[in-house]
This record gives structure tokens, sequence and C-alpha cells, in this order.
């Protein structure tokens, strides 16, 4: 039987989950746009939904600053095989995380917890989607299962 060899890196599909600014202030404040879960809590559903799947491995990165962020996803080039990434408010302004998502030709997912097609019209625009294959968003903490059930899917392809 051949093998299907899983990505170019090693046979364990690597994936960054990136979480941008506040994010860390999760279940906190603003439950009921957010909810009542932690970051914490959410990283570690995400670990267990990822052991369904064979040869997964997750890594986290939280921040507050753009700067670190890009350093970040420019890093996971030669690291990982895909990013899920909310980019939290600088989905609406950051044009140096949509380059460096394009720049490091990864597979990425945007995801949101909240919908943001249904909140104010600044929320509407992501500068971060079109460097995505996709974006996610309203399902609370499920998007982030949801985006990395797709970016998984995507990978094995
Ligand atoms: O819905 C999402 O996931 C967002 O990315 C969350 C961002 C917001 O700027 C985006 O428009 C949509 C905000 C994250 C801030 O999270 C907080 C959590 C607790 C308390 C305050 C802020």
């Amino acid at each position: 039987m051949i093998k299907k060899t899983l990505n170019k890196k090693e046979n364990n599909m690597k994936i960054l989950v990136l979480n941008g600014p506040n994010l860390n202030l999760l279940g906190t404040r603003e439950p009921e746009i957010y909810g009542t879960t932690t970051l914490e809590s959410i990283e570690n559903e995400i670990l267990e939904y990822s052991k369904s799947f064979h040869n997964v491995e997750i890594a986290f990165f939280q921040s507050n600053h753009e700067g670190e962020i890009v350093d970040k996803i420019q890093e996971a080039k030669s690291l990982y095989d895909g990013i899920l990434i909310n980019p939290a408010a600088y989905t609406h302004t950051s044009v140096a995380i949509a380059d460096a998502i394009k720049a490091v030709n990864l597979p990425a997912v945007e995801i949101h917890l909240s919908n943001i097609n249904t909140r104010e019209d600044f929320r509407k625009k992501s500068l971060t989607a079109p460097s995505c294959i996709g974006q996610i968003s309203g399902f609370g903490k499920t998007s982030y299962l949801a985006g990395l059930f797709c970016l998984i899917k995507h990978l094995e392809k």
C-alpha cells in the first residue's frame, strides 16, 4: 500500500494557531459577543479536537503586537504546513499581516468568534481574508474547530 505523504516537512501535519490583540482577554468582558470561554480553554479544545485526526500537531501564539504577528507568520514558512488565524482588530486594518500571509504562501484559514458581517460597518471589511483560502465567522469557539477541519482537509488533498 502506498503511504500518502501528508506534507513537505515531515510526516506530521503542523498547524500554527495565531490569535491577535485582546483575545487574551476572552472570557473576561463582552461575553454577549465573544462568549464566556477563555483563550486557554479554546486552545485546549483545539488540541483535543486535533487528536481525532492522524498526525496533526498544533502550536499556539497570541500577541497584541502587529509586528510580532508578522514575525511569527514569516517564521511559520519553514516550520508549519498551514495557519489558522484570528487577526482580531488587525483583520480590518493590517496590510502588513495580509502581505505576510501572502508572502509565506502557506494555506491560512481566517476565523472569527463573532459574525463580522452583522456588526459595525468597519468590521465588515477584512483586509486579511483575501490572503487566506477561506474565512469562518460567527460560530463562537466552534469557528476555530471548523477552521481547523477545513485547513486539515485542504492540506490532505
Ligand atoms: O469575532 C472575532 O473573533 C473578532 O476577530 C474579535 C476581535 C474584533 O476586533 C474583530 O472585529 C472580530 C476583538 C477581539 C477582542 O476580544 C475581546 C475579548 C474580551 C474582551 C474584550 C475584547
